[in-house]
């Protein structure tokens, strides 16, 4: 099945450098990138990204991982990557969400980690079925910032906006 899956590279695997090797990883899909936009993540963003986890005694501290409070980089890449089988190929080569239980090869195998406070700092996300990409993709992107035309929009006339624009 041909499919858009949200990929996202998190605060640690940009702090650590790790965005051209996971970039490499990720090519071996032969998927398509059909977005990618560095996005600073504000606490509203991170809160429904992780919604299913609301609840969980690790939920604040995660949400401060992806604001980026823990990294100091306050944005991650995030990207739509877009093939037959995106979701079950870019999930196998992210592997286990544990970082220690993750086959090693695979890219939290390989950069996980979990913190003292217990969250698995695991480099990178990435949609685990069909609902879930669509809801991150529409979380995430604008219909305009991604080149296919994945699911239908609509035109609508947005009065008194307001937004920064080149001085
Ligand atoms: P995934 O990212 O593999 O889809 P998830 O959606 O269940 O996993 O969780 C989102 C993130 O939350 C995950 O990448 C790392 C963190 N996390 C999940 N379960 C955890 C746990 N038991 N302890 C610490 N952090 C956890
Ligand atoms: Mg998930």
């Amino acid at each position: 099945m041909i499919q858009p899956t949200l990929v996202l590279i998190k605060p640690d695997g940009l702090k650590k450098s790790l965005t051209g090797n996971i970039l490499t990883r990720l090519s071996e899909t032969k998927l398509e990138i059909v977005a990618a936009k560095m996005a600073k993540v504000t606490k509203d963003l991170a809160v429904k990204h992780y919604e299913h986890l609301k609840g969980k005694p690790f939920f604040d501290e995660l949400i401060r991982y992806l604001m980026g409070e823990l990294h100091d980089r306050k944005k991650v890449l995030a990207m739509v990557y877009w093939g037959e089988d995106a979701i079950q190929k870019v999930r196998e080569l992210a592997g286990a969400t544990n970082p220690e239980e993750a086959n090693p090869v695979s890219i939290r195998g390989q950069y996980g980690r979990i913190t003292t406070k217990g969250v698995y700092e695991n480099a990178i996300h990435a949609s685990t079925n069909d609902i879930e990409a669509e809801r991150e993709i529409k979380l995430w992107f604008e219909p305009d910032e991604i080149i296919l035309d994945l699911y239908p929009s609509k035109k609508a006339t947005i009065t008194s906006v307001e937004k920064r624009v080149w001085a």
